[in-house]
């Protein structure tokens, strides 16, 4: 079970972020949106740590990418995009307080959470535009050295998937949510999968947060599949942050 999650609302410069997606973020319906978020991870049981937004970093908002918490240690990333490098400096305090045992990604490793998938005792880790081999590797060698164990999933040709966690969601039970391209892999053998609609792929990056998942709202196939499993979902309203390429598991650390 989570206890804790660690947020970050969007500075006011946050449409200044990367993306590739169309159209500028309205920034009040953002924090609102953040805010409903929020909501839900306490309905979840969590208690929510809310750090203070961060001009210095526009993507800062999606915290999932600097840090990988467990219940028993944390990892720092190092974020690829050039941008986003510093966000490290920014987390190291707030994961400081909860964690004795932290590991950190090293030069010239670079990493993104949204890139690593836990699956119970297994983690998948995307080797994606953002994260390269080296960092792979040494989370790899954290893991194990943590009793977990892990496996790589090479994301590089998929262009229009920015992290491995924008088409994978594990949901607790073997169950795994994943897009049709990643339906088809082999890495992904032995889980109960749930496919995503093509037309409903942005959906794939669920969250399971305890009892509940968090799905995105407008995706009315994927919502009657999950509820059609006896999954108990919470709806949530994402447009502004997927408007910066973002979805909801980036919004938080949950651990
Ligand atoms: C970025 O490009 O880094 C941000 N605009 C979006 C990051 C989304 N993070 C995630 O999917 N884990």
């Amino acid at each position: 079970m989570f206890k804790t999650g660690i947020v970050r609302p969007p500075g006011r410069n946050f449409a200044d972020g990367l993306t590739t997606s169309e159209g500028p973020p309205d920034y009040p319906r953002a924090l609102d949106q953040h805010g409903e978020y929020c909501t839900a991870l306490e309905y979840c049981g969590l208690t929510v740590l809310l750090l203070p937004p961060d001009l210095a970093y526009p993507d800062s908002t999606f915290v999932e990418d600097v840090s990988i918490a467990t219940p028993s240690f944390a990892i720092l990333t190092r974020p690829g995009a050039k941008s986003r490098a510093g966000e490290i400096e920014t987390i190291r305090e707030p994961i400081g307080r909860f964690f004795q045992t932290i590991h950190e990604i090293e030069t010239p490793g670079t990493l993104d959470g949204g890139d690593v998938c836990q699956a119970g005792t297994h983690f998948f880790t995307g080797i994606s535009q953002r994260t390269n081999e080296d960092g792979a590797k040494q989370l790899a060698s954290f893991l194990s050295r943590e009793g977990y164990t892990s496996s790589f999933v090479d994301i590089r040709g998929m262009k229009n998937t920015l992290h491995l966690k924008s088409d994978v969601a594990y949901l607790g039970d073997n169950q795994l949510l994943v897009s049709q391209a990643m339906a088809a892999r082999k890495e992904f053998r032995g889980y109960d999968l749930i496919r995503v609609l093509p037309e409903e792929g942005y959906a794939a990056n669920c969250v399971r947060v305890n009892d509940y998942v968090l799905v995105p709202d407008g995706f009315p196939r994927l919502e009657g599949e999950l509820t059609r499993r006896g999954l108990k979902i919470l709806l949530l309203a994402v447009s502004e942050f997927r408007k910066m390429d973002g979805g909801l598991s980036c919004l938080s650390l949950r651990f």
